[in-house]
């Protein structure tokens, strides 16, 4: 490192001492935190992008979001090239970047991994990273912050992209990588062209091409994507979308709303009532990176009719394994290969256990990993097609490249494919394009759910009913320190603190169909707690129960 940037990095980095007597930890989903101690992790996570985009050779995201934390937290992640997390042997020297206590301890620490990972630091080559905020009234500093630490490596230059979902900041690094046109306006271009599609190729006479409740109504959570769906869809003719708590009003941004609300209270939204009875309604969370549906009952109750991520999965597997089956009886062996890809479903411990029975009964091969989106990203990257999903709403389906290029190319060279196989390959490369392909994103799933729904001809109630969910209950307990709890097995085993496992094994014996775990969260300081059992009173009183294991 040459002289110049030694000084220009003590000298930045001196204006953000890192906030005294916290340990910063990059969990789940980044650095989250109140907003208010934020400002030095920010500004190194500014340097540790530009550093990221040295070594990769590749554009970099960098989103300053607390998702469905509360308004007064904040937080700050980075986007890999392709679009994914963070890779994880970088989440190490992240925390111990953040954690450096002083300037000089902090240069140290920068030039020993400079020079174990080999980066590329001389001032000669070139990082650019791509900026992105939520909502949050702190988001405006904190950028500053994170624009300072990337005008401190020499060299590395960012883009700012405004307020943004999250997803879309993902969608604009794996896009910008892949040479391709990566603006908010490509991103709702593509969006909503390869939904147009999948409506164009419902076959005609099948599926609701209007129904009464042919409206949706969607919950914004008061943040990035109620907003972003009102520009959205005035590129969507044919579907009518109702956006409440857009952010606009009086409304504070997850308070009451948005999906994580929503799916852990099962309870009715603000700006919602006895006027939606009937009606189609989703939720969206803080960054609008996790969706959920719900219904309003008719009985007068504030409880709602939850169709979680769970639900959205099995939708989605239910018409991707449609549209491979059409291709059973094909006679062109390039079409039959299609129907032989590996289809991969992955799920964490929190998915309801009837989803995990009802996808298996499909014949869907289901593996679990621990709690975490780059968990199950990575996992459902090593299929042809790997459909992820958390209960809480975050999922996508990856298509591997080899499989959307076998499909691109039964779409362009001529087969002896009848029109329905056909479409069916037409009908699997536009959901390609339409799901994010980066991350989990609430407006692309939205789309997908609403277009596959119109295809089956269903309503939402119909969609629920596929299964009947087992009563579940999630508590957090606050501890002085959440490490102190280990698991193995994706999270289903307490390995340490000894002895724990054995009482949540007893406890859980006690009730029919009984299943509960806990595990230390990865973005708020507690241990949470999950238990499902055959009637709502067993799981509410198997969770109690094992919270006091542990409080
Ligand atoms: P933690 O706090 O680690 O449980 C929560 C969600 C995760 C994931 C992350 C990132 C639950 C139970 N946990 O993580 O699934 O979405 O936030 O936002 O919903
Ligand atoms: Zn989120």
């Amino acid at each position: 490192m040459n002289e110049e940037q030694t000084s220009l990095l003590l000298h930045s980095c001196s204006r953000f001492p890192p906030p005294k007597g916290v340990r910063l930890s990059y969990g789940t989903a980044g650095f989250r935190e109140d907003a208010s101690i934020l400002q030095s992790t920010v500004f190194r996570v500014g340097i540790l992008a530009a550093l990221r985009s040295l070594k990769t050779r590749s554009v970099i995201g960098l989103m300053i979001t607390a998702s469905h934390n509360k308004v007064s937290d904040n937080g700050v992640k980075i986007a890999d090239p392709n679009g994914g997390m963070l890779s994880q042997d970088w989440e190490p020297f992240a925390d111990a970047l953040a954690n450096a206590p002083t300037p000089e301890q902090f240069l140290q620490l920068l030039t020993d991994f400079v020079k174990k990972e080999n980066i590329p630091f001389d001032g000669q080559q070139s990082a650019e990273i791509l900026l992105g905020r939520d909502t949050r009234p702190s988001g405006g500093s904190l950028l500053e912050a994170a624009k300072q630490g990337i005008s401190s490596i020499i060299g590395a230059v960012f883009y700012d992209m405004g307020i943004v979902t999250s997803p879309q900041l993902h969608w604009m690094v794996r896009a910008r990588n892949k040479g391709m046109k990566a603006t908010e306006l490509d991103y709702f271009d593509q969006l909503s062209s390869s939904f147009r599609c999948l409506i164009d190729l419902i076959p005609y006479g099948s599926g609701i091409s209007k129904t009464v409740d042919d409206i949706l109504v969607v919950d914004g959570a008061n943040g990035v994507g109620g907003e972003k769906l009102e520009a959205l869809k005035k590129m969507l003719d044919d579907l009518v979308i109702d956006v409440r708590n857009c952010g606009k009003g009086s409304g504070i941004l997850n308070e009451g709303v948005g999906a994580d609300y929503v799916q852990k209270e099962k309870v009715i939204p603000q700006e919602f009532g006895s006027m939606d009875v009937g009606l189609r309604c989703a939720s969206l969370d803080g960054d609008a990176d996790r969706l959920v549906y719900f219904s309003v009952p008719s009985n007068v109750s504030s409880y709602i009719n939850l169709v979680d991520g769970d639900k959205i999965l099995s939708l989605f597997a239910i018409f991707i394994k449609e549209q491979l089956s059409i291709l059973q009886e094909a006679a062109d062996e390039k079409v039959k290969a299609i129907h032989h890809a590996r289809v991969g479903v992955v799920q964490t411990a929190y998915a309801n256990g009837a989803s995990t029975e009802y996808l298996k009964q499909l014949g869907l091969e289901v593996v679990f990993t621990p709690t975490g989106v780059k968990y199950l990203h990575d996992k459902a990257a090593q299929y042809d097609i790997g459909i992820y999903f958390e209960a809480n709403g975050h999922g996508t389906i990856l298509f591997s490249e080899s499989f959307v290029a076998s499909l691109e190319t039964i779409k362009h060279e001529p087969s002896s494919a009848s029109i329905e196989q056909h479409n069916a390959v037409l009908r699997l490369l536009a959901v390609s394009k339409l799901i994010n392909q980066a991350v989990g994103d609430a407006l692309s799933g939205l789309l997908m759910v609403e277009a596959i729904l119109r295809y089956m001809g269903w309503s939402i109630q119909k969609w629920s009913d596929l299964y009947q969910d087992l009563p579940s209950r999630m508590l957090k307990v606050k501890v002085v320190d959440r490490t102190a709890v280990v698991t193995t097995n994706a999270e289903t085993v307490v390995a340490k603190p000894p002895g724990i496992q054995e009482a949540i094994d007893a406890e859980t014996a006690k009730y029919p169909q009984g299943r509960s775990f806990i595990r230390p969260s990865g973005t708020e300081d507690v241990i949470r707690v999950y238990a499902e059992a055959s009637s709502q009173e067993g799981a509410d009183n198997l969770a109690s129960s094992v919270a006091k294991l542990v409080d």
